[in-house]
């Protein structure tokens, strides 16, 4: 009896050990964002620069929390990025942090036109993933959709 409760005893102390031993995640950093797929045209068939210059959309990724812009890499967009030039990484201007862990993340692919931000066309909003998913997942790589629209990144994830 005294010999099976010293087994009982040791996977318990074993399991204190480990988590003692990591330390909690409290940022979830996006060191990569790749394209691998955007709409040819607009819904309406039209060219996304209306065929004003080069045709090829200027595109950069807004990233939003629970719906809500956090993070835009719109003065670093893409110029002309033409179908045949995908897969293509975008710049993010080294990685993005995001705190907010109980949050869903998403992104919205955009082509950046001349004015404001609000005037840019939205190529595809991605649909949305719960934060705490990627870091209890240990996610490095996974792919943001909009089906409907035609639009797929590869997101690459780091944790601190
Ligand atoms: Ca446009
Ligand atoms: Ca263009």
């Amino acid at each position: 009896m005294r010999r099976l409760a010293l087994l009982l005893v040791l996977p318990l102390a074993l399991t204190a050990c480990d988590s003692g031993g990591e330390e909690e995640i409290t940022s979830v950093r996006i060191t990569n964002v790749t394209v691998d797929q955007i709409p040819e045209n607009k819904p309406d068939g039209s060219d996304w620069d209306n065929a004003v210059g080069s045709g090829g959309p200027d595109v950069y990724v807004r990233v939003r929390l629970d719906g809500v812009d956090v993070a835009t890499t719109r003065d670093r967009e893409f110029g002309d990025l033409d179908q045949d030039e995908l897969p293509q990484t975008l710049n993010i201007g080294g990685t993005i942090s995001l705190n907010q862990l109980d949050r869903s993340l998403s992104f919205q692919v955009v082509d950046k036109d001349g004015g404001a931000a609000s005037a840019d066309d939205i190529m595809g909003t991605t649909a949305a993933v719960a934060v705490q998913s990627l870091v209890d997942g240990n996610v490095r790589v996974r792919s943001f959709q909009d089906t409907a629209a035609g639009v797929d990144l590869r997101v690459t994830f780091d944790y601190n």
